[in-house]
């Protein structure tokens, strides 16, 4: 039997909707900030979400969409600066209160802190925008409740790339049958998943409609008692909250199945 010892979680778009609302508001400011004539709109900033990481994502935009720029000497300058502009007007939101936790994060990490189960964080933002998520939505002091926080360019392949995962496996010398992945993306899933890591997903608006075939289960969002989550794939429970039982009976089944396919999921 598989024995769950630690959640990890990814950040944006999984502890929190920060992606609209939060990282595209803050890319924003700071092309206006720097005089680019560049805005993202919510839906060009669900195209834009293919590509992980903030400066990656700037790139992409550049090259893909040519929009009208002034003569720029140096790029990767140009772009480093922006981003550490735009990770300074993100804090600043996230400090004034602007993001809130998804259903059920709250209550699932209490429940993993009550039992003991060890907590870390996969994500591709940079840490300062992890850690100012964690400070403010959860509590000022949830930082020391992760014992690994692998952020932004700790690794040097970002998500869809299973390195992030595989760092936090290696830091917590742990293995990927002894834990269970939270996601939101296809991306994400994939990272996990290619490291081993059996893995529930939480869609949102921005990516419910992606593939999550190699996903353990898929739901709606985590779940409170008074808002009760949603199986959007996989095999339903008779309760309002994902829970750490659930975790462990879904791990138990990941990990012993016949169908088992050593990516943390059931060949169906
Ligand atoms: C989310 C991302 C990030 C943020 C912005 O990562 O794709 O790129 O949108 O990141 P995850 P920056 O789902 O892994 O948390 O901090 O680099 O601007």
């Amino acid at each position: 039997m598989a024995a769950l010892k630690a959640f990890i979680f990814d950040v944006d778009g999984t502890l929190a909707e920060t992606e609209r609302d939060g990282h595209r508001v803050a890319f924003n400011q700071a092309f206006a900030a720097a005089g680019l004539p560049w805005h993202w709109d919510a839906a060009l900033y669900g195209d834009l979400l293919q590509v992980a990481g903030g400066k990656e994502r700037i790139q992409f935009f550049v090259e893909q969409y040519a929009p009208p720029t002034p003569p720029v000497q140096n790029w990767a300058t140009l772009i480093a600066d922006l981003h550490q502009a735009k990770t300074g007007y993100y804090t600043a939101l996230l400090r004034a209160g602007q993001v809130s936790l998804r259903p059920g994060v709250q209550r699932l990490i209490a429940e993993a802190r009550g039992e003991n189960l060890r907590l870390a964080i996969a994500t591709t933002s940079h840490p300062q925008n992890a850690l100012a998520l964690l400070e403010t939505a959860l509590a000022p002091d949830a930082p020391s409740w992760f014992e690994v926080i692998a952020a932004g360019d700790i690794v040097p392949q970002k998500k869809p790339a299973p390195d992030i995962y595989q760092y936090v496996l290696d830091q917590m010398a742990l293995a990927p049958e002894d834990c269970l992945a939270i996601e939101d993306t296809e991306h994400g899933l994939t990272a996990a998943t290619q490291a081993g890591i059996a893995t529930v997903i939480t869609v949102n608006d921005y990516t419910c409609g992606q593939d999550f075939a190699p996903a353990t289960l898929v739901l709606s969002h985590l779940g409170e008692p008074d808002q009760p989550c949603e199986v959007l794939q996989g095999e339903s429970f008779q309760q309002a909250c994902f829970d750490v039982a659930i975790a462990q009976t879904l791990l138990n089944r990941a990990f012993t199945a016949p169908g088992f396919t050593h990516e943390g999921r059931w060949a169906s």
